[in-house]
């Protein structure tokens, strides 16, 4: 069968690009070519571009794997986005115009991000890519790739991080106004976060540049909401029945979809705000929202649904002990936000239940269950930090806890083993081996450097509530931990 290649393939009555592509040139270079990519900026993107044009399109950069970058590169950028619910719809997007495989076409990645039509650099690389050392939320100077791309003349940089450095000392040599750093990752501050990183990285190299990027490059903060699973066959296999030929970079996610955007572009920026996007003064607060209701349940779901034996979170949303956790949840979740402008946290934890019950998404406990070590602090700990100050009720943050250092076990309750995935694995491993009884592990694992905040470690209530989930959890099952009242 033919490849999705050129617009006129695609039949009548789908939906397509309001706009001829390639009347439009690249203005956007995105790290990270993964789902969320095609479901959430170039969806934004696509729509700015049929409502007032520019040369906004997106050169999406693969760090690592180039397997997407092929498939993108096979269709000219094109792929088909199904938005699935009680009914599906498709839509081709035009707004790629294609992917570079940074590892081995690392000159014309320099080229890109040292053109002046580049006006801004964006990632989807997921709270592991940035390098953050968890013990000092700076630098991970130890880690391979940053510290390989300290070390280097960053020719060929692995890191993301060394890579924008790369790009805005291009930039800063050239005389030419830099892109703005757009991050759209789940970590609170994300923008403040990249900034101290970049500059850090910066300062180790050339001081002076270090200067120039903090005071003349910006990095807005985003708030970024799309539930996106990873591509499966059964994408593929409706994408090809819809179009009649092969898309091999299809994607599938779910109607609804939020971006709050801080308005601090110094370089332009497409007219995302009349494609739904929403341009903040302060997104801190739906940041907050966003990772403590939905992501912190989410990871809830993630750990006690997959040990107990739910494949995705849909089939989690049937378990009525389960669903009663993750409500309660965000209901403890939600005493730790002050009020979000605009926004009735009541009917956003059932919108949130909601999205997580669509029946027409098969999303992965065992895709949201990986990192973990990357998503407790900001999704679990601080929140239940916050609660706890304020004199809330932190057992369901105990529980998730819990929950987490049962999954580090690698095991699921009907037995079945499966792989961690998870940057930290090797500690978490060490951790495990000494930990032989549900105190012991708890003691190990929460001692990680940098991982739990020692003002929840010294909490005995904490520490009580949270062994004796684990207890149940390794001695019984998560099924009993699930249903224990
Ligand atoms: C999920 C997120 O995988 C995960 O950790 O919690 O990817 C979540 O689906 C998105 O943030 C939703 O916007």
């Amino acid at each position: 069968m033919t490849l999705l290649e050129r617009l006129d393939q695609v039949p009548a009555g789908m939906t397509k690009p309001a706009f001829d592509p390639a009347a439009h040139g690249v203005g956007i270079v995105h790290l990270g070519l993964g789902a969320f990519l095609r479901a959430h900026l170039a969806i934004y993107t696509e729509d700015a571009l049929a409502h007032s044009g520019g040369d906004w399109r997106i050169l999406a950069v693969g760090l690592r794997s180039r397997d997407s970058v092929d498939a993108l590169n096979a269709q000219h950028g094109l792929y088909t986005l199904i938005t699935r619910d009680a009914e599906s719809r498709y839509r081709v997007c035009g707004a790629i115009a294609g992917a570079v495989h940074a590892p081995s076409e690392p000159q014309r990645l320099h080229a890109a991000l040292a053109a002046e039509t580049t006006r801004i650099v964006s990632l989807t690389i997921t709270e592991k890519g940035y390098g953050i050392d968890a013990r000092t939320n700076g630098l991970d100077s130890d880690r391979d790739d940053i510290a390989a791309d300290l070390a280097s003349d960053v020719s060929a940089p692995r890191s993301a991080v060394g890579w924008i450095v790369a790009g805005l000392a291009a930039r800063r040599a050239a005389g030419a106004t830099p892109f703005t750093v757009l991050s759209c990752d789940n970590l609170s501050n994300n923008g403040a976060v990249l900034k101290r990183l970049v500059v850090e990285f910066a300062e180790r190299r050339d001081p002076d540049l270090a200067r120039w990027i903090a005071d003349s490059v910006s990095f807005p903060s985003t708030m970024v909401d799309r539930i996106t699973p990873a591509q499966t066959e059964a994408t593929r296999t409706d994408a090809r029945a819809a179009l009649g030929c092969e898309d091999h970079a299809a994607i599938e996610t779910e109607p609804f979809s939020q971006w709050v955007i801080e308005d601090d572009f110094g370089n332009g920026r497409p007219d995302w705000h009349l494609a739904g996007a929403v341009m903040a003064h302060d997104v801190a607060p739906y940041e907050r929202m966003k990772l403590r209701m939905l992501n912190g349940a989410h990871s809830l779901i993630a750990y006690a649904g997959f040990l107990a034996g739910h494949d995705n979170v849909r089939d989690a949303m049937t378990d009525p002990a389960l669903v009663r956790r993750v409500e309660t949840h965000m209901r403890a979740a939600a005493q730790s936000l002050d009020p979000v402008p605009g926004i009735d946290l009541d009917a956003y934890r059932s919108a949130l239940l909601a999205r997580f019950a669509n029946r027409a998404i098969a999303h992965p406990t065992y895709q949201i269950a990986m990192d973990g070590t990357q998503k407790l602090p900001p999704r679990i700990f601080e929140t239940a930090t916050i609660v706890r100050n304020r004199d809330g009720d932190i057992a369901s943050f105990a529980f998730a806890t819990a929950a987490w250092m049962a999954y580090t076990r690698g095991t699921r309750d009907d037995g079945t083993p499966y792989a961690l995935r998870d940057p930290r694995q090797v500690e978490i491993a060490d951790a495990s081996r000494s930990g032989k009884t549900p105190s012991a592990l708890y003691d190990a694992l929460a001692s990680l450097p940098g991982f739990m905040p020692a003002s929840l470690r010294s909490d005995d209530k904490w520490c009580a509530t949270t062994i004796t989930h684990l207890t149940t959890m390794l001695t019984k099952s998560m099924r009993a931990a699930i249903d224990a009242t």
